[in-house]
């Protein structure tokens, strides 16, 4: 099949275009005079095709909501006060803990599917709100059961490393040595890991305890990836680079340093304004930076109940341009080029011949009309594999 009458973005011009498709992946993409190809064709209008858009970072399955922790946040709590109260991500593993696996399901459901409406066709999704051996199990198979039941790629992060439950208070070492690391070999050996993540953060775990998780990944075979330098300098974006890791994500605080390490390990900056957003942020993320040292720089929702609940990439693309000054066009490769980096993929985020027809057509003129929108969707029809769905 080939889709003609198209303008291709990103990194295409405004000439007549078209994209090739057969056997689920691209054949041809660019201008309509130099296809060669022949097959039924479907005239798009003057559409804008690109490629379809990928969620590199989110927290999708989880139980219950934190809509009172927003209530406590408006009247002045900080978002690591609620966490040293007990409240922000433990109550979230409360809730999640006492979920059945079919309630998890339930809830992802709806939230997946508003991320798809949108074009999307690979989501990345972690765990990290069991936090111990059985619920971070079940919510990695629901992660997994999630991208056989709806039309996408699902990649999973096991993120055992994402907080002390109350059962370990004050004592990291023993919750990594005898839940997190267990945890991890017994989800890989079920094949339900793609990629080790962790939090960094005072509230969470420092260097060298993600280190030993990371070391076990490493063991294991695994990618990993970090939740680094969201709310203070920490260190943990030089770690990630030292462990040549896929992301470094939010880096707010990190450093023009820290940026040529990542640039030298090809670590992907992964921004995530929706919870710069939500929790009223001021510290930028170096984007000089990363632009000067080459750093991709991927653009995700981070969907999650506590400091980011949003389901809408194309909103996240706005973000990233008004509040951290990307452009539309590097908002657009950041949600499909830079975010197929993210996850370790190089079969799709981009329009190659060769790579997935993983596609997106948009009912607008102009590329950048995607991240200048707010609230809008102008998705036309999505394609996961050369199939629209
Ligand atoms: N950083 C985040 O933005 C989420 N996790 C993390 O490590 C927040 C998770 C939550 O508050 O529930
Ligand atoms: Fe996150």
């Amino acid at each position: 099949m080939i889709l003609t009458n198209a303008r291709l973005a990103p990194g295409f011009g405004p000439e007549r275009s078209a994209v090739a498709i057969g056997g689920g992946r691209i054949l041809y993409a660019g201008p309509e005079a130099g296809l060669t190809l022949d097959g039924p064709r479907e005239d798009q209008g003057g559409r804008v095709i690109t490629p379809a858009l990928i969620d590199c970072h989110t927290h999708l399955v989880y139980g219950g909501n934190r809509a009172r922790e927003f209530a406590m946040r408006l009247e002045g709590a900080s978002y690591e006060e609620i966490a040293r109260a007990g409240g922000g991500i433990v109550s979230t593993v409360g809730a999640t803990r006492s979920a059945s696996e079919e309630e998890l399901f339930r809830q992802a459901m709806p939230r997946l599917k508003t991320l798809l409406a949108e074009g999307v066709t690979t989501v990345e999704i972690k765990s990290g709100y069991g936090l111990d051996l059985d619920t971070e199990l079940k919510m990695l198979r629901v992660a997994k059961r999630l991208g056989q039941k709806l039309p996408v790629r699902v990649v999973t992060a096991y993120l055992g490393a994402h907080a002390l439950p109350p059962e370990y208070k004050d004592q990291p070492d023993a919750y990594l040595s005898d839940v997190c690391i267990p945890a991890l070999r017994a989800a890989h050996a079920e094949g339900l890991v793609d990629a080790v993540d962790g939090f960094c953060e005072g509230i969470a775990f420092s260097p060298e305890q993600i280190a030993l998780v990371f070391d076990e990944a490493r063991a294991l075979g695994l990618p990993v990836k970090l939740h680094a330098e969201q709310l203070s300098a920490l260190g943990g974006t030089a770690l990630a680079a030292r462990y040549g890791a896929l992301s470094a994500d939010h880096v707010e605080y990190a450093t023009e340093e820290d940026a040529r390490l990542m640039a030298a390990s090809g670590t992907v900056a992964v921004l995530l304004p929706g919870a710069f957003y939500a929790l009223r942020e001021t510290q930028m993320p170096p984007v000089a930076a990363f632009r000067k040292q080459g750093v991709p720089m991927a653009v995700a929702t981070d969907a999650n109940p506590g400091t980011s609940p949003l389901t809408s990439l194309l909103l996240t693309m706005n973000m990233a341009c008004t509040l951290f000054r990307l452009t539309p066009d590097e908002a657009l490769r950041g949600a499909t080029e830079h975010a197929a980096t993210a996850l370790g993929l190089t079969d799709c985020g981009r329009l190659a011949p060769g790579l997935r027809a993983d596609l997106a057509v948009w009912e607008v003129e102009d590329p950048a009309e995607l991240a200048y929108r707010i609230g809008f969707n102008p998705l036309h029809a999505r394609y996961l594999e050369g199939r629209k769905c």
